[in-house]
Order: structure tokens, then C-alpha cells, then sequence
């Protein structure tokens, strides 16, 4: 069988030749340009980032390697071995987004076998997370368990001593590969530590998903299911969102994986990005418990209502809107789906759902957000709920395992094509200001 690092091995010579064909022949090809508005406005779609495991396109939604999520579905091995029955495996996204290739089963197999013998903790880190405060935030405490992982890195300690830049990307492949082994268990401890007895069960016989799973203390094979569906679809969205474009920005002054994923993370806990799936839970509960105070019902007149309220606020509807797609999340979707397959009648299924009927029209009528459909957190929390992982402050956290597959497989061929250290240029309300005074 032949095995990731051998497969990269081989493509890497290839795409540092068309890159540098692509840089030397059209370097100079101009390909966009800059408004005040971007300027001012968070550089929204300013195309000044290369990144090739996945595109996000407005109307359509992501693609890894150019497949959609149902094409990942219908391909990519899953559990039983069989494509297409059940969810695929994160391990086998992983091989997506690093090769490009769809792998077999038995490559997966040699994957998740390489990532159980990697997820060992340093000895200091549980003692470290063990001594952090039960009320600091799960994702504070996930950045630190993760920088505090960072002893180990073989990037940093080969840079030290010197090796050629051509072989950073083969040193960056063992942290990147180490981190995404050890991030489950540092994930899994905080969970234990918050919010049960601090135990933490670990079972290798399973796939990494099914693991993870088994270390938070659930033991279902549909909530396995769910784990697998749950890490694939959250792994990658092009380069420009926070989490991933930060990745990619520390990564480029190499620092080495631990830190450059830690601060991607940090970007992940901002409730506009990563921390919407809990503020979404958190706003559904208030919903309930206002209407129940009422004696309400649960309603497309009550929801809408509420959605007023929270406008009316100046506040945002977590969970809708997006930066980049003008349509319903296929990440959304793709949840949907499997609410319908496994759990129809649940209560707060059919909460999201009616959500999903008013919502948009709410946004319209409100006339501000540019894209007024769901997206992926919108759905997340309420399939969680539904398995009894009802501490929704802790969901951004199951989110952070799952973005490091995308922002880290970048950042190998971020390091494999020798991408430079990122610096746009800023500029000054005066120079912007004699740009236009003609
Ligand atoms: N509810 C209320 N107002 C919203 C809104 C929402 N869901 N989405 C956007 N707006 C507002 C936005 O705040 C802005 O208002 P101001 O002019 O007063 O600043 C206006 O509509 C235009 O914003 P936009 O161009 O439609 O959106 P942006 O590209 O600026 O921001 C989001 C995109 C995702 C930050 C924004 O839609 C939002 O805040 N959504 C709610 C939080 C959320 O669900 N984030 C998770 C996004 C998800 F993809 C992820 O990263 N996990």
C-alpha cells in the first residue's frame, strides 16, 4: 500500500516546477483590483491568497479538491469500508485534502494507524490542562493545551539546526500529522475536566471519529456517524476564513504547526467565525425559555418575533449569513440530511427547521445581510443536542479538531512550494483620502 508520505513524495517535484512556471512566465498577469470599499470593508473577495484543498463558491458552496459534499459522500471510504454507506472517514478527507487523490480503504487504514501511534501527549500537558480554571472558556483552554504541545515540534528543531528550506515541508508533514493525532485527546481532556470526572477513555480499535467519541464519553454508533460527518464537513473552507487564513499567516514566518494552528484557532473563538455554533444553541435556549415563560408555543410567528427582537437589538442572528456564499450552506445540507435519516421527530430538529422557513424572509425584509441563508453552525449544535452533548459552550472546541485537517494540509503545500512570508501593504486614511481628491 502505498502511504501518504510516499504519495506527496511524488507530487511535490511536480508542483514546485508549475509553480515556478506560472510565477516566471505570468508573474505580471494582473488578476483583480482593489476598491476603498475592500480596502475598508475586510478585503471581502480581494484574491490575493493561493490555496489549493478546497474553493468555496458563492452560488455552489465548498469543494474539496473539487468535490462537493455530496460527491465526497458517494466516494470517499467510510467506516464499513464501503463508500457511500455511511459517512466518509476523516482520515480519508484528510488523504483528500493533502493528495488530491481519493484513497483506499487500505490507505486509510495506514492513516488512522499512523495518527493512533501519534497521539501521545507530552507528559506536562495533561497536568497543565488538569490545573486550568473549570470556568476558563474550552477554547482558551484548547489553544493553550495546543501550545503547550509545541515542545515536540520537528519543525522547529530541524529549523534550528539549520536544515535547507527545501526540506521544511518534509519536517512540517511530521508536526502537521502529530497535531492532528494529538488534538482529540487535549479536546476530549477539557470535556472531561468541565463538565464530568476528568476520565478520558481511549479506543484505538476504532477510526479516529469513533475514538473521539469514546474519549468525550459517547459510546452510539450513530453519534460515531454524526462525529465523522461532523469533523469532515467543518475541515476546510478555502483560504480566506479567519481560522484558516491565520494558519496560513503565522505558518508563513515559520513559526512551526503547533503555534501556527493555536492561533488559528484563537481566530475560531470569535462569535463570527467558529464560536456562532454555540452562540446559536444559546439563542435557540432563549427563544425556548421566553415563549415557555410566555406559555407560547414554539411558532414561525413566535420565532420571526424573536428574530425582530434580536434585530431590533442591533444584535445578529447567529448562525445565518456568510461572507462569502449567497445560498443555503451545503455544510447546512448536509446536516439536514442526516437530522432526516436519524433523528426526524427531534424537538429541537424541528426548532431549526422552522428557523429555516422564516429566517430568510426576516433577513430580506430587514434589507442588510447580503446573504440571509444558513450556514454550517446554524445546524450543528442542535445534532449534538439531540446525543445528549448538550454543553454548547464546548462546541467550538469539536469545530477546532475539525479545521485543523484543512489549515494544516494547506500549510504543507504552503511549505512543499516555498510560499513566502504573507505581507499586504497597509495604507493610511490620508493616502486614501488624496486617492480621491482630484
Ligand atoms: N444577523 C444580523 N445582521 C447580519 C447578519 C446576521 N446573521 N449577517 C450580516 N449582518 C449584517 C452585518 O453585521 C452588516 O451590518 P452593519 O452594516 O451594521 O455592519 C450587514 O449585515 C452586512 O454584512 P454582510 O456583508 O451581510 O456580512 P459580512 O460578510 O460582513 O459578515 C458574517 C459575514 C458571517 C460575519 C455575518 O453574516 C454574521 O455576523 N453572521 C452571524 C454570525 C455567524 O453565523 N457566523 C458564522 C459564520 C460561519 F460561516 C463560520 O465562520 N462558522
Amino acid at each position: 500500500v502505498t502511504t501518504l508520505q510516499e504519495t506527496l513524495a511524488a507530487q511535490v517535484p511536480e508542483k514546485q516546477k508549475s509553480l515556478a512556471a506560472l510565477k516566471k512566465e505570468h508573474g505580471s498577469h494582473v488578476i483583480g483590483e482593489v476598491t476603498i470599499d475592500q480596502c475598508i470593508g475586510g478585503a471581502r473577495s480581494v484574491k490575493c491568497m493561493l490555496w489549493e484543498t478546497s474553493n468555496l463558491d458563492p452560488a455552489e458552496g465548498i469543494r474539496f479538491r473539487g468535490l462537493t459534499i455530496p460527491e465526497c459522500q458517494a466516494v470517499l471510504p467510510t467506516y464499513s469500508g464501503v463508500a457511500g454507506d455511511g459517512e466518509p472517514l476523516l482520515e480519508s478527507l484528510l488523504w483528500l485534502l493533502l493528495t488530491s487523490e481519493v484513497p483506499t480503504k487500505e490507505q486509510v487504514d495506514t492513516l488512522t494507524a499512523e495518527l493512533h501511534s501519534r497521539a501521545k501527549l507530552p507528559d506536562h500537558v495533561i497536568p497543565l490542562l488538569n490545573s486550568l480554571p473549570k470556568d476558563m472558556h474550552p477554547m482558551t483552554q484548547f489553544t493553550i493545551g495546543l501550545n503547550a504541545c509545541q515542545t515536540e515540534s520537528k519543525f522547529a528543531k530541524a529549523y534550528a539546526e539549520g536544515v535547507p528550506k527545501t526540506d521544511y515541508h518534509t519536517y512540517a508533514l511530521e508536526d502537521i500529522l502529530t497535531v492532528i493525532a494529538v488534538l482529540p485527546e487535549i479536546a476530549a481532556t477539557i470535556y472531561r475536566n468541565v463538565y464530568f470526572d476528568g476520565v478520558v477513555n481511549k479506543d484505538t480499535s476504532l477510526d479516529y471519529s469513533g475514538n473521539f467519541a469514546r474519549m468525550l464519553g459517547y459510546d452510539n454508533p450513530s453519534f460515531d456517524e454524526l462525529m465523522r460527518l461532523y469533523l469532515c464537513i467543518h475541515t476546510d473552507h478555502e483560504g480566506g476564513n479567519a481560522s484558516a487564513h491565520t494558519t496560513h499567516l503565522v505558518g508563513s514566518t515559520l513559526s512551526d504547526p503547533y503555534l501556527s494552528y493555536a492561533a488559528g484557532l484563537n481566530a475560531l473563538a470569535g462569535p463570527l467565525h467558529g464560536l456562532a455554533n454555540q452562540e446559536v444553541l444559546k439563542w435557540i435556549q432563549e427563544l425556548k425559555a421566553k415563549f415557555e415563560a410566555e406559555g407560547k408555543p414554539i411558532t414561525a410567528e413566535t420565532i420571526t418575533e424573536f428574530a425582530w427582537d434580536t434585530l431590533n437589538a442591533k444584535k445578529v442572528i447567529p448562525g445565518y449569513g456568510h461572507a462569502v456564499l449567497r445560498k443555503t450552506d451545503p455544510r447546512y445540507t448536509s446536516q439536514r440530511e442526516f437530522a432526516l435519516k436519524h433523528m426526524p421527530d427531534d424537538e429541537l430538529f424541528k426548532v431549526v427547521d422552522t428557523i429555516y422557513q422564516v429566517m430568510p424572509g426576516v433577513l430580506k425584509e430587514h434589507g442588510k445581510v447580503a446573504n440571509p441563508y444558513p450556514n454550517v453552525d446554524s445546524h450543528s449544535g442542535v445534532l449534538l443536542w439531540h446525543y445528549g452533548f448538550t454543553q454548547f459552550q464546548y462546541y467550538t472546541v469539536l469545530f477546532g479538531v475539525s479545521r485543523a485537517v484543512g489549515g494544516l494540509s494547506q500549510l504543507y503545500w504552503d511549505r512543499a512550494l516555498g510560499l513566502p512570508l504573507e505581507r499586504p501593504k497597509s495604507v493610511t486614511p490620508e493616502w486614501l483620502w488624496s486617492q480621491v481628491k482630484k
